[in-house]
């Protein structure tokens, strides 16, 4: 049986500072916590950025050359930069990270979805900064977008770029959009399918909607490669349910702030060390960095620009 891939999406652009203290912030904390995820056993750190004095979530690419030369510095692992960005930022600078950097592996969000935070509020009583409660309210009435015009942008830079892209499916529609994209020549096989799920306004994290996903991408494209991340309480879970159906695994910050039920990770590595244990109870190895890029087909280190 083939490795598993661990990726560990250290900060993402969802939860607020007021949430965790363990949230990472700065491009230092940053890459250190993709370090200690590497540590831990992850082989691709999924980066997005925040701005250092107050944690709102913003695409500074002197941010991400920080964290990318600091990453490669201390690691030989793989970086899948967003492309998602930060809520609100235009299509085209989201996409700047593939030009700035030509990594080996970048999101690349396969539909438009309605990208709701705003429940959250419900739990929440006390704000670090002001920034948050509108930023978590706006999303009431949010369209995180990615039409064809802009997958089809994507998909051709992504090319150019020799970036292999990282499909993020958040509803069983967007299966139908990789088979067009794949079928019009945007995209080559096998593509790499990252299923999101248990976001509001997404497909719910359930163990017969993840064997839907599987099921419904492998009718409708095939062959192809796959991995799981799943929202909050969902994503242990769901990460061991793509361990048993020989899928990769995302775990990290960005998809959830606890270790377990009521206690907060302290860091990326807590989560990636705790799906490794589970990995491993079942006979599975994690990918090193390398047997990553071997899986993925990946372009390697040496031909990146950070
Ligand atoms: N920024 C979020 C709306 C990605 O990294 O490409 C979606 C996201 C996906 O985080
Ligand atoms: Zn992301």
């Amino acid at each position: 049986m083939e490795k598993r891939i661990v990726t560990a999406a250290i900060t993402g652009a969802i939860h607020t500072p007021s949430m965790s203290p363990h949230l990472p912030i700065t491009p230092k904390e940053i890459a250190q916590e993709a370090v200690r995820a590497y540590e831990a056993g992850a082989a691709v750190a999924h980066i997005h950025m925040r701005n250092p004095e107050n944690g709102r979530p913003e695409g500074n690419i002197d941010s991400f050359a920080e964290v990318a030369a600091h990453i490669k510095e201390k690691t030989d692992m793989i970086i899948c930069f967003t492309t998602g960005g930060a809520l609100g930022m235009s299509v085209e600078d989201r996409l700047k990270v593939v030009p700035s950097f030509e990594p080996e592996l970048a999101s690349c969000n396969s539909g438009s979805v309605n990208f709701a935070l705003f429940h959250v509020l419900e739990r929440m009583k006390e704000f670090k900064y002001d920034w948050e409660k509108p930023f978590l309210e706006m999303t009431e009435d949010f369209i995180f977008p990615n039409t064809f015009k802009t997958l089809k942008q994507y998909t051709q830079t992504f090319k150019q770029y020799g970036t292999r892209p990282e499909l993020e499916v958040y509803d069983t529609g967007m299966i139908n959009n990789i088979a067009y994209l794949i079928s019009n020549g945007y995209l080559e096989e096998p593509v790499y399918i990252q299923f999101v799920m248990g976001i509001l306004g997404g497909i719910p994290a359930t163990v017969d909607n993840l064997l839907f996903l599987y099921n419904s991408a492998k009718k409708t494209i095939g062959n192809f490669h796959w991995s799981v991340c799943a929202a909050g309480k969902h994503q242990i879970p769901m990460c061991n349910m793509a361990l048993l159906m020989d899928g990769h695994v995302r775990v990290g910050l960005e998809d959830s702030l606890y270790i377990t039920k009521g206690e907060l990770a302290t860091s990326n590595a807590d989560q990636v060390a705790k799906i490794i244990r589970i990995a491993r109870e079942l006979g599975i190895d994690p990918a090193t960095p390398q047997e990553a890029r071997r899986i993925l087909g990946l372009k390697g280190l040496e031909k990146v620009t950070y």
